[in-house]
């Protein structure tokens, strides 16, 4: 395998893109013949991190997990693709120290607005409707990176 591991880091709210980017990425990363994978919030959250939730410890805790696997994928030489709403700038900062040469943050800069008109789950709109109680965006932080790649 002729290739040099990394980590590649998309943060930004529900809805704003970031599972697209992320399957759009593999794929063109494999028509170079490069080897990547996907690390989803949504899909690691049903196996890794099934006992987590939403609340600010198990944000992290999240966070820190799959900082940990993606660094593993990482030295095994693959471009790993995080795709998590990662709201907090520590968390990321800490993900970053673990590679600190291999860390490309990426931010999806799309407006709330935006993300809540698309809506693909209909989260927005339970959210709004007080059915879900601490979701990003609403009522619940997200911190726009200072230090992203792009
Ligand atoms: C934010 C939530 C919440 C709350 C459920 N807040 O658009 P989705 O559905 O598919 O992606 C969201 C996903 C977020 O998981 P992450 O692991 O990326 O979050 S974090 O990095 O903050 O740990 C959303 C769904 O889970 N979801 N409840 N309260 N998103």
């Amino acid at each position: 395998l002729n290739q040099k591991g990394c980590v590649v880091w998309i943060t930004g709210l529900s809805g704003s893109g970031k599972s697209t980017l992320a399957c759009s990425l593999s794929w063109e990363l494999h028509t170079r013949g490069k080897l990547s994978y996907i690390l989803d919030g949504d899909n690691v959250r049903h196996g890794l991190n099934k006992d987590l939730g939403f609340k600010a410890e198990d944000r992290t805790e999240n966070i820190r997990r799959v900082g940990e696997v993606a660094k593993l994928f990482a030295d095994a030489g693959l471009i790993c693709i995080a795709s998590l709403i990662s709201p907090y700038g520590k968390d990321r900062d800490a993900c970053r120290a673990m590679l600190p040469d291999a860390f490309i943050e990426v931010f999806m800069n799309m407006p709330l607005a935006l993300c809540e008109e698309r809506d693909p789950k209909g989260l927005y709109k339970l959210a709004r409707a007080g059915k879900i109680k601490g979701f990003t965006g609403i009522d619940d932080p997200y911190e726009p990176p200072l230090n992203c790649e792009n």
